[in-house]
């Protein structure tokens, strides 16, 4: 079989041989219009029958994967694609490091994976219901068919995951395909199984701060996975990477056209102070302290995702192989951390301290820091973007203390800058670090569709990048009447 190809011979497009496994072909085609309900009920609101300009991964070689057309979001082709296998791939970290990579799962690590397989399954549908009345406000078509490019391939990896589920982990696997259908984010009863996708994005700033962020987790979670022993959790996460860049991109050039549409307007006006709210907004444009606050917001809620700073389950994951570090195979030392120490941020005297811990237990930690690190480059892009216009502001990350929610820094409160505040202090401040009720309400106002060929709100300026050589003025969605 040839890996780099897909086959259509079965109604689920897939380079994994499906028509050769009738009973995993017959589960999936048994979820598949369950899968369409969901879409259906849950996926983006309206414009189920508009054209939409959407990229469909069509193989999986790294040098062409992918076609673009006009798709109806329903008849997009959700498929079952894994990178190519390296039939010489060893374990790369952990108690096994060395031997060969396992193809089927080793019964003692059975219930670990189902867990981790089910919460990465679990953020995938969650971010489409998430973002699914974003349309309505769409800033341009060309927004528009960023937001549904997302929606698609986030639901593609809950296909990805469930593809595991069905094949790997017999009646359990199915049954938990089923719940990642049933649960919903934000909901009482059945909610999502992550913080951060429980929380809603309410308008196109949250939309475009969140895959700056939280995708941004996602990226580095798929990273750690894709080192993993269990060769076919390694090459779907890898292959899911491969569409991971675009929702960064999406979020990274979002938040960069509204800076340059803020300092554009700042400096039509003769505005110099960005902290002249009032002024500002009265043009019709985000003001930059208020997208500072949006910043800190979705950052402190995407570092939740790491889990605790110690952890156990972290350190099990690793030692048997499942779940390995960022970029594991370029890190120089013994890949199983039987005596290293990892200095780890603590409470210790009421001031937030750095600790050598072992390193194995500091695993979340570790990723949390390199998430960190990738996450302050894009702030350097877009200060460089203020700069250029000539405006003296630049956005910068809150301290990992500061509103948190997991962890060691759960239970305090702390400002952006990191210093450990109490309650009162926290009370009088909120307002000036996270977006207020007034800040909401004025994002609320202005978020009013754009929907006409080559148009963008005044609140966002119009891309420089186009998307497959389609400039800005392309119809990327052909509204249905
Ligand atoms: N919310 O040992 P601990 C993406 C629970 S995003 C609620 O500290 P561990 C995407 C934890 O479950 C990537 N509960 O943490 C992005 C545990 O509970 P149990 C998603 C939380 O296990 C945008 C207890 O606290 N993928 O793909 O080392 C759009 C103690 O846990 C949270 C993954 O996350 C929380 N934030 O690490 C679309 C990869 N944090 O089991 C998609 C798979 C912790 O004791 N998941 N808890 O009842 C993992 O690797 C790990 O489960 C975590 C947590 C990193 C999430
Ligand atoms: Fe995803
Ligand atoms: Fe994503």
């Amino acid at each position: 079989m040839n890996e780099l190809a897909i086959s259509y011979d079965t109604s689920i497009p897939n380079n994994v041989g499906l028509s050769d496994d009738r009973r995993l072909l017959k589960a999936l085609q048994k979820w598949h219009p369950n899968y369409l309900s969901w879409w259906q009920s849950m996926g983006p609101e309206g414009f189920q029958d508009s054209m939409v300009y959407l990229r469909t991964a069509v193989g999986v070689d790294p040098k062409g994967w992918a076609k673009f057309d006009y798709v109806r979001m329903p008849d997009y082709r959700w498929g079952i694609l894994l990178a190519p296998r390296d039939e010489n791939r060893t374990i790369p970290f952990g108690n096994h490091l060395g031997e060969p990579v396992w193809q089927d799962i080793p019964g003692e690590y059975r219930s670990m994976l189902r867990r981790l397989v089910v919460i990465q399954g679990d953020t995938e549908p969650a971010s489409v219901e998430q973002q699914r009345f974003l349309g309505a406000t769409a800033p341009s078509l060309y927004d528009l068919r960023n937001l549904f490019q997302v929606n698609v391939e986030e639901a593609r990896h809950l296909w990805a995951m469930v593809y595991l589920l069905q094949k790997y982990f017999g009646r359990d696997g199915r049954e938990e395909s089923e719940d990642l259908l049933v649960r919903r984010s934000g909901d009482e009863d059945k909610p999502r199984m992550l913080g951060a996708f429980n929380e809603s994005t309410p308008d196109w700033l949250s939309f475009f701060m969140f895959t700056y962020f939280t995708d941004r987790d996602g990226k580095m979670q798929l990273e750690s996975l894709a080192q993993s022993g269990f060769d076919p959790l390694a090459r779907t996460t890898r292959f899911m990477l491969t569409e991971e860049a675009h929702h960064m991109f999406v979020g990274e050039s979002g938040v960069s056209r509204v800076i340059q549409r803020t300092c554009e307007a700042m400096n039509a006006a003769g505005i110099s102070d960005p902290n002249d709210i009032e002024n500002i907004r009265a043009l019709g444009v985000v003001d930059l302290p208020t997208l500072q606050k949006k910043a800190n917001l979705h950052y402190a809620l995407s570092l939740d995702l790491f889990g605790s700073e110690i952890s156990t389950n972290a350190a099990n994951a690793f030692s048997a192989g499942i779940k390995g570090r960022y970029h594991e195979t370029k890190i120089d030392d013994d890949h199983r951390l039987l005596d290293s120490t990892y200095p780890v941020l603590k409470m210790v005297d009421g001031k937030p301290t750095l600790v050598d811990e072992p390193a194995l237990t500091a695993i979340n930690m570790r990723l949390r820091d390199d998430y960190t690190a990738d996450a302050d480059k894009g702030l350097g892009r877009w200060n460089k973007v203020i700069k250029k216009l000539g405006v003296e502001f630049s956005f910068t990350l809150p301290n990992v203390a500061f509103h948190r929610a997991i962890g060691e820094f759960a239970n305090i409160q702390a400002s952006p800058a990191g210093t450990i505040i109490d309650e009162a202090t926290w009370v009088a401040n909120y307002d000036k670090w996270l977006p207020s009720s007034d800040d909401n309400l004025f994002i609320t106002s202005l978020m009013k569709p754009c929907h006409e060929v080559g148009q963008y709100a005044n609140w966002i300026a119009a891309p420089k990048v186009p998307i497959n050589s389609q400039p800005g003025d392309f119809e990327f969605v052909r509204i249905a009447a």
